[in-house]
């Protein structure tokens, strides 16, 4: 069965997969999976490589490949329920790349509902750097996750066991935020004012602003970069002005 899912999904053209036992994956700050699909018995965990775009200095076709990706990821996500679903008549529930996420001023949208990285790293597609992202052991870095959980019983991938960062210390140094300084956790809050400027804090500020501002300060606010770049995040969804961390990681750059 497991060669036989490994098969279509590859088939998509995505560029990895691996598959975990529920038991194998230990994220202790997400919820129980069974909380999500009661009966989950595995993970399908998916691999697809980051596009060049993530190296322009152009955010908006950095964050466009992004798009681009997440569009594919996001489809083939649902081949690969609807696949298992046909072919195993299994129950099979798709694991989003990012939002929606569980929003609440405690957890402040920073806690996926299945957390993709410790996914990935029980169904053998890699382990964690010093930058806190997963490496694959041969796309490196630039790799993002999807998951689809079923009620499929499967055995875990065998782990990556070898260490794959090289502890050189580059994302830390190239980390525009300073939220990587601390060893084995991202400070999210310092990342998250770099990453996505144009979220929910900075669209308060200049809303209040502007609320409180004369006529003549509003029609300067509508001028600023500030006021276009809100209205572009608004229709977007999020976007992202940083991929310092994964891009600037040599390993599985040569
Ligand atoms: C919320 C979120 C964020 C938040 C909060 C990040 C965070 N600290 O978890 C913000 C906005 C800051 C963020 C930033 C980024 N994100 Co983000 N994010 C997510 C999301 C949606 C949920 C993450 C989550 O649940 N976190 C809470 C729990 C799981 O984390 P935790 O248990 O506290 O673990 C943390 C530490 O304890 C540490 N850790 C845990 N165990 C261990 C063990 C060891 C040995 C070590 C060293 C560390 C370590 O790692 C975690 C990071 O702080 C996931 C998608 C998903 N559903 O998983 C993507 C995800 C994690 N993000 C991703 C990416 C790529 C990014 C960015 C590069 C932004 C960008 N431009 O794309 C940065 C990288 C920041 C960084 N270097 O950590 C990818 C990571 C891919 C990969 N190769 O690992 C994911 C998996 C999305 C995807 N579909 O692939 N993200």
């Amino acid at each position: 069965m497991k060669e036989k899912i490994k098969e279509f999904v590859l088939g998509l053209g995505v560029d990895d997969v691996g598959i975990a036992a529920v038991k194998d994956y230990k994220s202790t700050r997400s919820p129980d999976l069974q909380s999500i699909l009661p009966g989950t018995k595995s993970l399908v965990v998916l691999a697809y490589k980051e596009l060049s775009n993530c190296e322009s200095e152009n955010m908006q076709i950095a964050m466009g490949g992004r798009l681009d990706t997440l569009e594919f990821a996001r489809s083939s996500n649902y081949r690969v329920a609807r696949f298992l679903e046909r072919e195993f008549k299994a129950k099979a529930m798709t694991v989003p790349p990012s939002y929606p996420l569980h929003m609440s001023y405690e957890t402040k949208g920073t806690v996926g509902d299945v957390s993709l990285r410790h996914a990935a790293i029980a169904a053998g597609l890699g382990n964690f750097g010093r930058h806190n992202l997963v490496i694959h052991p041969t796309i490196g870095s630039r790799v993002v996750f999807t998951a689809v959980i079923t009620n499929l019983e499967m055995s875990s991938d065998p782990p990556a066991t070898e260490k794959l960062c090289t502890d050189c210390n580059i994302c830390v140094e190239n980390c525009p935020a300073h939220a990587l300084d601390e060893e084995g956790k991202t400070d999210d809050m310092r990342c998250l004012k770099i990453s996505q400027p144009y979220g929910i804090g900075s669209a308060i500020r200049f809303w209040t602003k502007f609320a409180e501002g004369t006529t003549e300060e509003q029609k300067k606010m509508v001028k600023d970069v500030n006021f276009w770049r809100l209205y572009q995040a608004g229709f977007i969804g999020f976007q992202y002005f940083c991929f310092s961390c994964m891009k600037s990681c040599p390993i599985g750059q040569s």
